[in-house]
């Protein structure tokens, strides 16, 4: 496939100073002796942007003139981090930035810190939306990512009291430098209303929707820099606005206020990321969300197609595919149809062949209550017109299914779009693997669930659609970025290439054994574990020791990725220690950083359970030399880059069968950090890739935990056979961490016993101390530990997001590569 192999910017430490102090003069109207450290990093980025603006434009030529077949991927979250750093090192100039910043005075890694996240994600999809767009401009492939402008990102969080508090994230509040607004492709989009039936001289039924209000969704463009520098490629974010043609009748009425207060709420649309994630609320302005940035969308695209094809729909879905990220941008579906139909006045079947070809869909998620249905009702009062195609897609859909299973009226309504519950509802998984040609899953164990357990009717009614495409990461921001010194020892050792094919480094598996460079290897490692913590103190004030085991979790907090048991497992050390003070340890500071869905309850209990064990172990000095736990506050992108690099065990240790791939754990293992973790998601794949002697697995297996769930699982059985287990539980009950204060934790224990623990920690408590145990122990043995954490890094070649791209070209998208001279 078509990698970049060489820089295409040649500018040296000069040049660089030159376009600094340029930018600061001419775009920021100050100089290098007013600038802070604020303006210094405006200016830079928007020396950075001279170079990316040129690239951009020389793609988007090469794209038009080439009429490229090209990818739109459709996320509702990008989740992507500070930007002027990777596009340093995209560009490969990073360095030379460096040294001309420290000739002007300023300290370049220092200066990066000035940047906010672009946080417009909650966790894993959004990151994974976000490391796709990378790589798809690294291997110069026409891309282009879609997505919601918000003015508010995830929030910010706080910790008061132990307790999670959530502020408003700003990431554009002075200005962002990375994104160009597009006036000139503002696109109208329609709400509510009512259709009206019409028939033409011949008797043929035609549909009109009549809105109740339009919608401007004005797009703003973020550049994706590849690796290399050649192809930059677009993230187009849709910012909605009120449109001017709104509501004029209630305006001219003399409702005034009302027409104003409307105003309000079309800008409304944009103005905040859901901060749920895995938990459906299904909010009026969601689906308005995700309608309104699948419609500019959708538009956008036609409008592109529209300048080279004209009135000619025979190309479309060999110009054009769209991968929906998971059922978020669903509505998609029939808003190509109702495009197709009702206004290119298209036959249904030869639309319908049309939007069968346009679109794939991803599958993120097992779990019942993150599985996406919209209220017909809703769907119905904001998009009459797109209920009655769902309606009529799902009609043709149930006569397919009669003739495959006649007169199963059982399989019927299992497949059936419309759930025909109390309150109906449509289901959008079902409507996208209906409407998609390509279903995959996130990792191997993943879809094969989603065929045998989710979807497997529609396995056997469409064979060969649903696949897998294991998730994978950008090598670029998870490793050469974010963990410089040990790029630089991988470089110096195998040479560069890993960078844009990282099965290279499996060339280090050679020098597992040596000592020189277990040494090497180690010492990067210490150095980077110094500088977390020296972060840990300057943001929680608690000191730790660099030489203790640095064992990280870091993922939303969600009781099936099992933060809590992770916690049981510290207190049951905490104990031992409190009554033998001699028990046998190598020392281990537990680390964690995690968001709630403010909603969610007992999420939040977990993070306030997490943060008063911590309080009370960090200032109990019997146990303090060997155990320490800290929760890092508002954990993002760019706090996470600071961790990985500085971890010695992974945490992956969610229940078997639901977290659907991960990708921290391919993170952290990047980065020679050995993973504790459960046959689960992408953590079967990793141990495939290592070898068990190299990652920690316990638990129970997917299969095991379906037979334990239908034997009757009862977590009691556990809590009375197991001493020290029920002894950690009933601390938790107690006021022994929250003073005078003593059921402040019981939500917890409650849902380990009387909630019935439907997410198995009890079962797998033991198991999980046992493989702690056996961790501790390697930790001990120096050069052993070495190894395994070299053999990790080495290892890591198939995770790489290059190469999910590349299963994506060629099993779904069907792209060629387009070099950008
Ligand atoms: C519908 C709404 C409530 C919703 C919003 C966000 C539902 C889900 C999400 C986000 C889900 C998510 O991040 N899933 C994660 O996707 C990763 C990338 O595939 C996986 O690695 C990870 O296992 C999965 O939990």
């Amino acid at each position: 496939q078509g990698a970049a192999t060489s820089v295409s910017i040649q500018l040296d430490k000069d040049d660089f100073k030159q376009a600094v102090i340029r930018n600061l003069h001419r775009t920021l109207g100050t100089d290098e002796n007013k600038a802070n450290k604020h303006a210094w990093w405006k200016a830079t980025s928007a020396a950075m942007q001279e170079l990316v603006f040129e690239r951009l434009r020389t793609t988007q030529k090469t794209h038009y003139l080439n009429d490229t077949r090209a990818v739109h991927y459709f996320s509702a979250e990008f989740l992507m981090g500070r930007l002027l750093s990777n596009n340093m090192h995209n560009f490969e100039l990073f360095d030379t930035a460096k040294r001309a910043l420290k000739e002007l005075g300023v300290d370049l890694v220092d200066m990066l810190e000035e940047e906010p996240d672009m946080a417009l994600g909650n966790g894993g999809l959004g990151r994974l939306a976000a490391c796709f767009i990378d790589s798809l401009a690294t291997m110069e492939f026409p891309a282009i990512g879609y997505g919601i402008h918000y003015e508010h990102g995830l929030f910010r969080q706080e910790i008061r009291n132990g307790a999670q508090i959530e502020r408003p994230d700003s990431w554009r509040d002075y200005g962002n430098p990375w994104e160009i607004c597009r006036p000139e492709s503002i696109q109208q989009i329609s709400l509510y209303g009512y259709v009206e039936t019409k028939y033409d001289e011949d008797g043929k039924i035609h549909k009109e929707w009549h809105p109740g209000s339009i919608v401007t969704g004005v797009p703003w463009d973020i550049p994706i820099v590849g690796y290399g520098g050649k192809t930059v490629n677009v993230l187009r974010l849709w910012q909605s606005q009120s449109s001017e043609y709104f509501n004029w009748d209630v305006f001219n009425a003399g409702g005034y206020v009302d027409a104003q207060r409307e105003n309000v709420e079309s800008e409304t649309i944009s103005k905040v990321l859901y901060p749920n994630d895995e938990t459906e609320a299904g909010k009026e302005l969601r689906l308005i969300q995700q309608y309104f940035f699948s419609a500019c969308s959708l538009k956008d695209i036609i409008r592109r197609y529209k300048r080279v094809h004209g009135d000619d729909w025979s190309r479309f879905a060999e110009q054009v595919v769209i991968q929906l990220n998971d059922t978020h941008p669903a509505i998609a579906i029939p808003e190509l149809m109702r495009i197709l139909v009702d206004r290119a006045e298209l036959s249904w079947n030869v639309a319908w062949e049309i939007c069968t070809q346009t679109f794939a869909y991803t599958n993120h998620t097992l779990l019942p209550e993150a599985l996406e249905k919209w209220p017909v009702r809703m769907i119905g009062k904001i998009l009459p017109r797109h209920l009655e195609i769902i309606y009529e897609i799902n009609h043709r859909f149930m006569a397919e299914v009669d003739a495959k299973w006649p007169g199963n009226n059982e399989i019927k309504a299992k497949l059936s779009i419309i759930e025909e519950s109390n309150e109906k509802m449509v289901r959008m998984g079902n409507l996208s693997v209906v409407g998609s040609f390509a279903v995959n899953g996130v990792a191997e164990i993943h879809s094969a669930l989603v065929k045998s357990q989710l979807f497997p009717e529609f396995n056997e009614l469409y064979p060969g659609k649903l696949t897998n495409v294991t998730n994978g990461i950008t090598p670029r921001r998870w490793l050469k970025a974010c963990n410089p010194s040990l790029s630089a020892l991988i470089t110096k050792k195998i040479g560069g290439d890993w960078i844009l094919n990282l099965d290279k480094l499996d060339d280090l598996s050679a020098f597992a054994s040596n000592k020189t460079f277990q040494n090497q290897f180690m010492k990067v490692k210490q150095q980077n574990k110094l500088a977390l913590a020296e972060e840990i103190k300057k943001l929680t004030g608690i000191i730790v020791d660099p030489k203790a085991i640095f064992d990280i979790q870091i993922k939303r907090l969600h009781e099936y990725k099992r933060q809590h048991l992770n916690l049981l497992h510290i207190l049951a050390l905490y104990r031992r220690l409190l009554q033998d003070p001699d028990y046998d340890m190598h020392p281990r500071v537990f680390i964690f950083g995690a968001k709630a869905a403010p909603g969610y309850a007992l999420a939040k209990t977990i993070i306030y359970a997490i943060n008063v064990v911590a309080d009370k172990i960090n200032n109990d000095s019997r146990v303090n030399e060997k155990l320490k736990v800290v929760f890092l506050p508002n954990y993002r992108v760019s706090l996470a880059e600071k961790m990985i690099p500085a971890a010695d065990v992974s945490q992956q240790i969610s229940t078997a069968g639901k977290e659907a791939s991960g990708t921290g754990n391919m993170k952290l293992a990047l980065n020679g950090a050995i993973t504790i973790g459960t046959l689960d998601g992408a953590n079967i794949e990793i141990a495939e890739e290592v070898g068990e002697d190299n990652i920690f697995i316990f638990g129970l297996t997917v299969d095991e935990v379906n037979e334990t769930l239908s034997a009757g699982y009862n977590p009691y059985d556990y809590y009375y056979s197991n001493e020290e287990l029920k002894a950690t539980i009933d601390w938790l009950d107690s006021d022994y961490f929250t003073p005078g204060n003593p059921h402040a934790l019981s939500s917890l224990k409650h849902s380990l016993l009387e909630g019935g623990d439907p997410y198995l920690v009890l079962a797998d408590f033991e198991d999980y101390c046992k493989a702690n145990l056996a961790l501790d122990l390697a930790y001990r043995d120096k050069s052993k530990w070495a190894k395994m954490a070299i053999l990790n890094t080495a290892k890591m070649g198939k995770f790489t997001s290059d190469r999910s791209i590349k299963d994506y070209v060629e099993r779904i998208w069907k792209l060629d590569s387009c070099q950008v001279k």
